[in-house]
């Protein structure tokens, strides 16, 4: 695997993750108005054999009631499958975490910062791909956190929840016209990306079997977000006042490092001497519940400038990640960094929040998120959809 895209000769479904050429797709009539039988019967459409195997067909006529239909479906798993599958690259980006780590919570605070902050920086746009990205994401994310101002609840496991497994899908798409365009790759007009965010339950995370099953995406991902819950370590609840609200303890954090590791060099066929090149972004969520043993005048507790001045902020950047690794070293997570430094070619640590507050006791959120755009645009940054910048 490289940092760069998979290539367009073929497409990988965001559902079951089977690779296909282009014109390895299938079409479903949806036009049930005219009681065709195949809207009916939902019959899949296949094209025929001797359709060019490099080129995407945009519609199909159905064989039984003449329609058009843009309604593509995958072969394998036979979802619908985005409407620009095919036309784009594909990055799919995971966010794992043990138990309470935090990763519902970020997803929800995170999208609606890409879709109204970071979209008018980096002059991009998010768009939901399809409505089930829209229903879940307002009803499963959105609306707890911004509208009822309640936490989210326990992401249940793929295993008894289907709905789990399915991803968030958006396209990110990027406009070159006016000032901003100077940022962005020099030779490209616009770039479109899609982007699948996946939300795990910490559950599923806690044996490799039930992450190969359920977790597939994991292994097929262009990045991904690891959460890293510091009321997790064991120096950091020590040093707490003692009336500090903690979580219960839960799965080692080296322990899911290397689960993870493991799953992907087992699936990608990555030997032991080699390192794994996805991209990893180990972000401590929950900061402001560390504040009190955090030094105020470090880096973490003030913004880069990404935001502000629409490129990624590489000396900000690279202030966070040298005082992130410290801390997580200096906190008894030695061995977790190490293990991260041996298996991985590319990480960076990140310290943000998404709640910016402890909402344990009556479960009600005063929401101030902190540094929660970081990771994902670090992550842009490593597919150079943005570009870097070292001003002081
Ligand atoms: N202080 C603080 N607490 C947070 C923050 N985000 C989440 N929490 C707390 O952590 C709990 C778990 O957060 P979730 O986002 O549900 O965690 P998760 O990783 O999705 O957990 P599972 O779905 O069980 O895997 C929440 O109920 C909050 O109490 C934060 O930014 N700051
Ligand atoms: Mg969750
Ligand atoms: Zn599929
Ligand atoms: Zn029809």
């Amino acid at each position: 695997m490289k940092l760069n895209f998979k290539k367009k000769d073929q497409y990988i479904c965001p559902y079951c993750f089977s690779k296909h050429d282009l014109s390895d797709v299938e079409f479903i009539c949806k036009n049930d108005l005219q009681e065709c039988r195949n809207a009916k019967e939902g019959f899949p459409l296949k094209l025929r054999s001797e359709d060019n195997k490099n080129e995407m067909p945009d519609h199909m006529f159905c064989n039984e009631c003449g329609e058009t239909t843009n309604t593509k479906i995958c072969p394998t798993c036979h979802m619908e499958l985005p409407y620009t599958i095919g036309n784009y690259d594909d990055l799919i980006f995971a966010v794992i975490g043990a138990k309470e780590a935090g990763k519902s919570h970020y997803i929800a605070v995170l999208i609606d910062k890409i879709m109204n902050e970071i979209g008018s920086a980096f002059n991009c746009s998010l768009q939901a791909m399809n409505d089930t990205t829209i229903t879940r994401y307002r009803n499963d994310f959105y609306n707890p956190v911004f509208k009822k101002n309640e936490v989210i609840s326990v992401t249940r496991s793929a295993k008894t929840d289907s709905s789990v497994k399915t991803p968030l899908i958006y396209s990110l798409s990027f406009r070159e016209d006016g000032f901003f365009g100077k940022f962005l790759k020099a030779n490209k007009k616009t770039n479109v990306v899609t982007i699948a965010f996946f939300d795990t339950a910490g559950e599923d995370l806690d044996s490799e079997d039930t992450m190969k099953t359920v977790n597939r995406y994991i292994y097929n991902s262009s990045g991904i977000i690891f959460l890293l819950d510091p009321l997790q370590l064991e120096k950091v609840r020590e040093n707490l006042p003692k009336d500090t609200p903690l979580p219960e303890q839960n799965t080692e954090i080296e322990d899911l490092l290397s689960r993870t590791g493991n799953l992907i060099r087992r699936a990608n066929g990555i030997k032991m001497d080699k390192l794994i090149d996805i991209p990893v972004a180990v972000a401590f969520s929950k900061i402001d519940a560390v504040e009190s043993l955090i030094d105020p005048s470090s880096c973490i507790n003030y913004s880069g400038k990404h935001v502000k001045e629409g490129y990624f902020d590489l000396a900000d950047f690279e202030d966070v990640n040298g005082t992130m690794e410290a801390l997580v070293r200096s906190w008894g997570g030695e061995n977790f960094a190490n293990q991260l430094s041996s298996n991985f070619k590319d990480y960076a640590y990140f310290g943000l929040t998404a709640l910016g507050c402890n909402p344990e006791s009556n479960k009600i959120i005063k929401l101030r998120p902190h540094r929660v755009e970081d990771p994902f645009l670090w992550l842009l940054y490593k597919y150079k959809l943005i570009k870097g910048e070292k001003r002081k």
